[in-house]
């Protein structure tokens, strides 16, 4: 369901005071207050079909009522978040969680929610009803030649899928891996997974690029085929200039420096792009910026300036998903606050002193490096993704006007208490 414009411009006009008054001290504090604006008003990021519905995990899943029972009522959320935020244009595809039946009425949806088809993904970590062969010793690393070409061909399938839909790129996340010391021959289980990518690969269309996920543990826990952001650019360098590492930002063992890997891919120009989550322990899957908000800007710092010095788009030339999971909170609500946690922290990016800082790291003042990070960090800049938001249309306060207009209660009632939406 979408909203009638006119609420939206209703629930704008009474709040519009309080925005200008705090939209005005900013603007008199920072000279780049303008520019700020127009660039968070055109990113975009990708929300995953996966994720509209409730999480769980292998103890439980509470269902909060209303989930999506198909791909179009999946897409029918999204274009609302997106209509409230004007930032979430863009879907990635799970498949087979989310197969388009009818790809031409799919795209033809998507334009008229104003969504774009973001990466495609594909999944050989579960096995499928009526499946021929188990993944259950692995996919793409698998000691058995049609086991990997039943997940080769599955990932072929995808890419053509997305084709239809006019994505540019496939992201394979790979559970790959073994249990035990000894299971398995780590050279030789990279070498069979280099060979099935490399048939992936072959199979992109021109103007395609693949994603090459990596993930410390779980759900194998004594070694991952692809652990960790080294290998993933072992296998991205080997595959070619279309082959790319993904940063989960839930995927790196306890303390990790994301910052610094994030540096280091940009440098080698081999930086997919993000799966958004924040965590506390592991793939918590948690709201983006709800554990550690300053390691999400120090990210956001990296990206600007790595992407600067390589005169990238902002928008266009990384992806930019997120991958949360939503075990307590409305779905919808989660997302929305994602989505605003993502623009504050490029927000407060691209405010950061970048001259001032290079000037401080080459004087080894370390006090200051610290001071001018900190001082857009704790800059509240809130007032300039709202404004970015109602240049778009979108509502300056979304959460709390899809509170008011009371959606959940409408979902539930056209789509029931009980239904469960496809996903994890
Ligand atoms: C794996 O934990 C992962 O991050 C991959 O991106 C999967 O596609 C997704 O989560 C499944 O929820
Ligand atoms: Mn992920």
């Amino acid at each position: 369901m979408l909203l009638n414009g006119s609420i939206i411009e209703k629930h704008n006009e009474q709040r519009m005071r309080r925005h200008q008054l705090k939209l005005a001290s900013l603007k008199d504090e920072f000279s780049q207050t303008e520019q700020i604006i127009q660039q968070v008003a055109a990113f975009q990021v990708a929300i995953p079909s996966w994720a509209l519905g409730t999480g769980g995990t292998r103890f439980g899943r509470f269902s909060g009522g209303g989930e999506p029972r198909s791909l179009e009522e999946k897409m029918e959320d999204i274009g609302l978040l997106h209509q409230l935020n004007r930032s979430s244009g863009a879907i990635s595809l799970h498949i087979p969680w989310d197969i388009p039946q009818d790809p031409a009425a799919i795209r033809q949806l998507a334009q008229e929610y104003g969504l774009k088809f973001d990466a495609v993904n594909s999944n050989t970590f579960q096995d499928q009803p009526g499946q021929t062969l188990s993944y259950k010793f692995g996919s793409l690393q698998h000691v058995d030649k049609n086991v990997r070409k039943q997940a080769i061909n599955h990932n072929i399938q995808v890419i053509q899928q997305g084709v239809e839909l006019g994505s540019k790129a496939i992201t394979v996340w790979l559970s790959d891996g073994s249990c035990f010391p000894g299971q398995l021959n780590f050279r030789g289980a990279f070498e069979r997974t280099l060979e099935s990518l490399g048939e992936i690969y072959q199979a992109l269309p021109s103007d395609w690029k693949i994603f090459i996920e990596y993930k410390a543990f779980e759900p194998n826990f004594y070694s991952m085929t692809v652990g960790d952001w080294g290998q993933s650019l072992l296998y991205a360098s080997k595959l070619g200039p279309k082959a790319y590492t993904l940063v989960d930002l839930g995927h790196h063992l306890p303390n990790a420096n994301i910052e610094q890997i994030v540096a280091l891919l940009l440098m080698e120009g081999k930086l997919a792009g993000f799966h958004f989550n924040d965590s506390k322990y592991g793939d918590d899957d948690l709201t983006v910026g709800s554990i550690n908000p300053y390691q999400l800007f120090l990210i956001f710092n990296e990206l600007v300036e790595g992407m600067n010095a390589r005169n990238m788009n902002h928008v266009t030339d990384l992806g930019w998903m997120i991958d949360a999971s939503h075990n307590v909170k409305d779905p919808l609500e989660d997302l929305m606050q994602s989505v605003e946690a993502i623009l504050v922290a490029y927000a407060q990016a691209l405010l950061i002193d970048t001259p001032a800082l290079k000037e401080a790291q080459e004087a080894n003042d370390v006090v200051r490096c610290q001071e001018i990070l900190q001082a857009a960090f704790r800059t509240d800049l809130r007032p300039l993704v709202a404004e970015a938001r109602i240049r778009n249309g979108g509502a300056l306060e979304p959460l709390e006007l899809f509170r008011s207009e009371a959606i959940r209660t409408s979902l539930i009632k056209k789509r029931g208490e009980k239904s469960v939406a496809t996903g994890l």
